[in-house]
C-alpha cells in the first residue's frame, strides 16, 4: 500500500512540476493581472478614461479586475483590499481624494504589490506608490488664466468678475485647476473672483451652481464662469440659455476636459475656452506596468501632452476636436 502511495505521491509532484515548466514568457505576461479601481463615471471624462484603461490591458494581454467605487472612497479602499487578497500583480487606482490612503496603501505595500496612481494623486505617501500617469492640473488652470488675460487684453476689459464652479473638494484637479487660474491672475487687478463654489464635476450641480450664482449675483454682476469640467459647465450653459443670457457673450465660459460636446459649444460661441485634460490614460499606464513586470525602471511621473482651444484662434482647424 505505501508503495502505491508513494508512487501517486511522485506522480503528482512531476505533474506539478510539469506545469510550472510550460510557463513560457509569453504566457508569464497573458498572466499578469492589474487591479483597478475606478472613482466613479460621474462625467464624460471618467467614461472615456475607463474605457482607455480597458482597451489597453486587452492590447497587452492583461488580466483586468475592475471595481467602480461611484463616488465612494470607501469602496475603492474595499476594492484595493481585494486587489491584495487576490495577489494582483500591479494595482492601478485613480484616487477620488487625496487623503486617507495611509493603512490600505501600506497593506498594498506589505503584500509586495506596486501601485500606479492614474489621472489623480495623493498627498504626500511617496513611497506608497511607483508612478503616477495623468495630467498637470496646475498648468491647465495657469492656461485657463492665460487665456482670460489674452481675452481682458484683447477687449480692452479693466474689470472682469469671476465666479469659480469647482470640481470634487480635497481632489487634484479640483485644488490645481484652482491654484494654476489664481496664479495666473494673481496681481492683476482687473480681476476679482467674486466666489468659487462646489459642483462636484456633476452636471446637475453645475446647473445648481449656476442657478444660484445667478439668483445671488444676476446675469449682470458677473463677466467670466471659470468651471473646472465640461460636464458642470454645459449644465450652466443650460440655466443661461433657459434664462435668455448669450453664453459666451454676455457672460464668458472657460472650461475644462475637452469632451465633443464642449469643443461644438465653443465653435458655437457659446463657450470661449476649453482647456485639454485627456483622458486617454490606459496606454501610458499598461505600458508601465509591462515595464515594471519586466523588471525595468519606471518613470515617476508621466504627463500627457495638453493645450487649448479658444476664440481667440482658428476654431477651424481640424485639430481642434473633443473626445
Ligand atoms: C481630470 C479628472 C476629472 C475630470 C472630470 O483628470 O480627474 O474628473 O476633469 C472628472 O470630468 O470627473
Amino acid at each position: 500500500m505505501r508503495k502505491k502511495l508513494q508512487c501517486l505521491g511522485l506522480c503528482a509532484m512531476l505533474l506539478m512540476l510539469a506545469g510550472c515548466a510550460a510557463k513560457t514568457p509569453e504566457k508569464e505576461s497573458e498572466a499578469v493581472v492589474v487591479g483597478f479601481s475606478q472613482l466613479g463615471a460621474e462625467s464624460s471624462w471618467r467614461i472615456a478614461n475607463t474605457k482607455s484603461v480597458e482597451k489597453a490591458a486587452a492590447e497587452y494581454g492583461f488580466g483586468l479586475m475592475m471595481e467602480n467605487a461611484n463616488q465612494k472612497q470607501e469602496k475603492q479602499i474595499d476594492a484595493i483590499r481585494s486587489f491584495i487578497a487576490y495577489q494582483a500583480d500591479v494595482i492601478v487606482f485613480s484616487p477620488i481624494v487625496e487623503t486617507g490612503w495611509h493603512n490600505v496603501l501600506t497593506e498594498a505595500r506589505q503584500a509586495g504589490i506596486p501601485v500606479i496612481l492614474v489621472d489623480r494623486m495623493i498627498e504626500g505617501e511617496e513611497d506608497l506608490y511607483t508612478a503616477y500617469v495623468g495630467a498637470d492640473f496646475y498648468a491647465e488652470g495657469r492656461r485657463a488664466g492665460e487665456y482670460l488675460r489674452k481675452k481682458a487684453d484683447a477687449e480692452g476689459a479693466q474689470r472682469m468678475r469671476i465666479v469659480e464652479i469647482c470640481g470634487t473638494p480635497d481632489s487634484t484637479p479640483m485644488r490645481d485647476r484652482q491654484r494654476g487660474f489664481l496664479d495666473e491672475l494673481a496681481g492683476d487687478g482687473r480681476f476679482e473672483i467674486l466666489e468659487s463654489v462646489n459642483g462636484d464635476f456633476l452636471r446637475s450641480r453645475g446647473e445648481e451652481c449656476m442657478e444660484a450664482l445667478l439668483q445671488k449675483y444676476g446675469k449682470d454682476g458677473i463677466d467670466v464662469v471659470y468651471s473646472h469640467n465640461d460636464s458642470m459647465t454645459l449644465g450652466a450653459l443650460d440655466v443661461m440659455e433657459r434664462q435668455g443670457i448669450a453664453a459666451g457673450r454676455d457672460i464668458l465660459l472657460i472650461t475644462v476636459d475637452g469632451e465633443k460636446d464642449a469643443v461644438a459649444a465653443l465653435k458655437a460661441g457659446k463657450v470661449n475656452c476649453v482647456v485639454q485634460c485627456t483622458p486617454d490614460l490606459g496606454g501610458d499606464v499598461m505600458r508601465l506596468v509591462k515595464d515594471l513586470k519586466a523588471g525595468k525602471e519606471i518613470p515617476r511621473i508621466t504627463h500627457p501632452r495638453e493645450g487649448a482651444f479658444s476664440d481667440l484662434e482658428d476654431l477651424t482647424d481640424p485639430a481642434v476636436e473633443g473626445f
